[in-house]
């Protein structure tokens, strides 16, 4: 069982700072994809929901310097 989810990422300008959101995405433990689009401002996220929320891959892309927003 996984779950996935888009967030809407702000503040990447380049492509060094879209791996650096890969990066921090997949350093989470339950995280099995993560890829992230520049262009787009998206990242899309599979993860287990028994080992991370929502939550956590919003604040881990905060805290790699991004503003984050899990879309509906
Ligand atoms: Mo290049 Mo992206 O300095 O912040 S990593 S613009």
């Amino acid at each position: 069982e996984v779950r996935r989810i888009q967030v809407k990422v702000t503040g990447m300008t380049c492509s060094a700072c879209s791996n650096s959101v890969e990066g921090a995405i997949m350093a989470l433990r339950g995280v099995e994809t993560a890829t992230v689009s520049l262009l787009q401002n998206k990242a899309h996220v599979i993860f287990d929901p028994r080992l991370l929320k929502d939550e956590d891959i919003k604040d881990a892309i905060e805290d790699a310097g991004f503003e984050a927003e899990v879309l509906p």
